[in-house]
């Protein structure tokens, strides 16, 4: 099976297993696991942050970012496909009591300029209109076909936003595609936004595991809020290991997966039916519509699945995520049985 439903389905690397089988341990609701206190101090390092915890998942640690930075009966503004607001089970509402102000922009990129954000900004409205209380963005934007923010517009939102004494948090999922693909550290796409939360388990490879991270004031409330949602873990240091290997190795081999979703845009640019601009493509994300085709993009999905190729269908698009378990081979597999799967009439 070529695997391109998301880059969450990496396996642990030989050195990552090496390193949970040896990893040093403690309980961490009582902070005395050496190898999360470690990843979380590394993490905090390469941040430019004062502080970070280790989270079981990206959604954990977006939704208690929301949780801090809002109250109940705030709104949190975020780009319409965002997903803080579409794929972590309405959480937002559910924990923290807010509703997603989403926003269009303008040029289709999902890729937001302040302007944009700042049409949907309440502050010093009626007392009857909801307060905004957090702008949240997402780099990269996954379902923007991971397009990314540069450090410039980050810094342009953030300084607005504060200046409305606005917070902003920075679903950073695939933050080190980003920095990847834009030849800018983490730290300086980071640097402006109150809270950042990156993945360490989807194209870093790490088996499970994401880092929040703010000051230290921040993350000392983020702790008890991991806990009341269930997510004080004890000797989660077998995991940390593999993060930790993850975190140091893994960002300077994403190029290689960037390299494979532009070839396996381009391929797919030439299948009839299908509309996508390889230009846009800059990370490990591959978004294209196939309604053109004729065929639903589940059909496609399944016809692909026949075919030892998985894809994931979002409405009239499809999903392909590059990651390091794909191959260039692979990609040029994918691409003759995308024809096949698209060509036929079963
Ligand atoms: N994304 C998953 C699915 O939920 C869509 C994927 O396969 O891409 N922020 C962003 C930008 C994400 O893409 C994801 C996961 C998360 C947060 C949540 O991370 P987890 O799955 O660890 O809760």
């Amino acid at each position: 099976m070529i695997d391109l439903r998301s880059d969450t389905v990496t396996k642990p690397t030989p050195a990552m297993r090496r390193a949970m089988a040896e990893a040093e341990v403690g309980d961490d609701v009582y902070g005395e696991d050496p190898t999360i206190n470690r990843l979380q101090e590394r993490a905090a390092e390469i941040f430019e942050k004062e502080a970070a915890i280790f989270v079981p998942t990206g959604s954990m640690g977006n939704q208690i970012a929301v949780k801090l930075h809002t109250r109940p009966g705030s709104e949190v503004v975020i780009e319409e496909r965002g997903h803080i607001y579409n794929y972590e089970m309405a959480a937002m509402s559910a924990v923290s009591g807010t509703l997603a102000r989403p926003v269009r922009s303008v040029d289709g990129t999902g890729i937001l300029n302040w302007g944009e954000i700042e049409a949907a900004i309440h502050v010093g409205s009626a007392y009857y209109v909801a307060p905004t209380a957090l702008v949240a963005l997402e780099n990269s934007h996954n379902l923007a076909g991971g397009r990314v923010y540069t450090s410039a517009r980050m810094e342009e939102i953030c300084e607005r936003a504060h200046a409305l004494k606005l917070p902003v948090h920075l679903d950073g999922a695939r933050i080190f595609n980003a920095s990847a693909a834009l030849g800018e550290p983490v730290a300086a796409l980071a640097r402006s936004a109150d809270s950042v939360m990156f993945c360490l388990s989807k194209g870093l490879g790490a088996p499970v595991g994401s880092m929040l991270l703010g000051s230290r004031a921040f993350i000392d409330e983020a702790r008890v809020w991991r806990k009341i949602l269930g997510g004080g873990m004890r000797q989660a240091g077998v995991l940390a290991a593999a993060g930790l290997i993850a975190l140091e190795e893994s960002p300077k081999l994403l190029h290689e997966d960037h390299a494979n979703a532009r070839r396996l845009a381009e391929g797919l640019a030439e299948v009839n039916g299908i509309k996508i601009d390889p230009e846009r493509v800059v990370t490990n994300i591959v978004l294209f519509d196939v309604s053109e085709t004729g065929i639903a993009a589940d059909e496609i999905c399944l016809r692909l699945k026949e075919r030892n190729v998985l894809a994931s269908g979002f409405g009239s698009s499809i999903r392909m995520v590059t990651h390091y378990d794909v191959s260039g081979a692979d990609i040029e597999t994918t691409l003759r049985e995308m024809q096949k799967a698209v060509g036929s009439r079963q």
